[in-house]
């Protein structure tokens, strides 16, 4: 008798597991001579999920259960490592617990590795393959795997998307997990397993399934992210296919963070701006004066969104206080350099005035604008190495 282990990820599908975990298992009709099992992965979901996982390793012996952190990729890469060390299946597998992929896929994946291939991939877009999703996710999974196999291959892979997969204990140990960027929090685990698992010789095969909406729960792609993700992977391993081995996905992420910390800058700037002249205007502060207290604000603006957004996924051993401490400093630093700008142009140039023919501009407009750029980097620079510094292993 041969065995195969089903990861099931689950986050927040409490509505659905119990159901579906008893179909996968009852699956073990269609392939004689195979023992089906399941090790459901769950990550710490606040409905609930995992104790109910948890009841059922109770009732039935076929059904395991890991908790793991969050993501996607997480659940899958620890789950097979768990699976093999643990459960020592002859085939590994994975779906979905949400129910919409439809079951009889499991029992069809075995029997493609059977036949002698090493990974079976199931596919919405091969003939037999269907989506039943709305029109605008049709387009965004027809969309994301056209993408990668466009820029990163192979052309004849039609689905790069989703999750219902088997494959061999010896191809997953051959996967390069150093490249595969399973630890992000995207589902950029599903194209970017296909790519290392065809980088390390696979031998593939792709089967059709239906593909259905959500009965119950809801979902947790985030669709501009996964885009994002879907095009710089792509790029990375393009190159890499290439023989540039440059980190493209890993450097864009970088840039993503001083892309937030941009945009969250020029919401400061707004607030900045328009305290800036509402002091101007209504306590008639002189504008070296004014701008000292249009920076505080902006400052509080600032941290609240960085600290909330921009840096939500640096682990630092700094609490909030600490944070705001720094972040406060850094940014006095800065309004020192600000200051300094707007009374040095406020001395050469003095409180004039352009006329535009249809309105005056005071010349304190532009001594405004002109501490933007050498703030900001100071800013980014000390805030990205220092305040939000990231640390591999925090000691709370
Ligand atoms: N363990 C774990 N599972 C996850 C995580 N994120 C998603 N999943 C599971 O991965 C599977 C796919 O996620 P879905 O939210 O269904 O994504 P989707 O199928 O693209 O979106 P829908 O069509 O709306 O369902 C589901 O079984 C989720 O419960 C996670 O962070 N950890
Ligand atoms: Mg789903």
């Amino acid at each position: 008798m041969r065995k195969v282990v089903v990861i099931l990820p689950t986050f927040n599908e409490k509505a659905n597991i119990r159901k579906f975990a008893e179909e996968v298992l009852a699956q073990e009709k269609n392939l004689p001579g195979w023992r089906i099992e399941v090790l459901i992965v769950d990550s710490r979901s606040p409905d609930g999920t995992g104790e109910i996982a948890q009841n059922l390793t109770k009732e039935n012996p076929r059904i395991h259960f890991l908790n793991v952190g969050r993501g996607l990729g997480v659940a899958l890469i620890e789950g097979h490592t768990y699976s093999l060390n643990h459960l020592k299946p002859d085939v590994l597998a994975q779906l979905d617990a949400d129910g919409q992929v439809e079951v009889d896929i499991v029992p069809r994946l075995v029997k493609v590795i059977e036949e002698g291939y090493d990974l079976a991939i199931g596919s919405r877009f091969v003939p037999g393959g269907k989506n039943k999703l709305s029109l605008s996710r049709k387009i965004f999974s027809a969309g994301s795997s056209f993408v990668c196999r466009f820029i990163m291959g192979p052309w004849d892979i039609k689905e790069f998307g989703n999750s219902a997969r088997a494959f061999t204990p010896k191809l997953f140990n051959k996967i390069n997990l150093e490249r595969l960027p399973w630890r992000e929090k995207t589902f950029i685990i599903q194209p970017a397993f296909l790519n290392e698992a065809i980088l390390a010789g696979a031998n593939y095969k792709e089967i059709p399934l239906v593909f259905k909406n959500r009965a119950e729960g809801y979902s947790k792609n985030k669709v501009i992210n996964y885009t994002y993700d879907v095009f710089t992977y792509a790029i990375d391993a393009r190159l890499h296919k290439w023989g540039i081995n440059f980190s493209f996905f890993k450097a864009t992420r970088r840039a993503k963070t001083l892309i937030k910390f941009g945009l969250v800058g020029f919401t400061g700037t707004f607030v900045d701006f328009l305290f800036y002249k509402l002091f101007i205007w209504y306590l008639g502060m002189p504008p070296a004066t004014s701008k000292g207290f249009s920076t505080e604000v902006a400052i509080i603006n600032n941290f609240t969104l960085n600290n909330i957004w921009t840096f939500r996924h640096r682990k630092t051993s700094k609490n909030i206080f600490q944070r705001f401490l720094s972040f406060q400093m850094v940014s006095l630093v800065g309004l020192g350099i600000a200051v300094g700008i707007v009374k040095g142009l406020d001395l050469m140039f003095g409180s004039g005035y352009i006329d535009l023919g249809f309105r005056k501009l005071a010349y304190n407009n532009f001594y405004f604008f002109a501490t933007i750029p050498p703030v900001m980097i100071w800013n980014f620079v000390v805030n990205h190495y220092f305040t939000w510094k990231h640390e591999e292993e925090v000691i709370t």
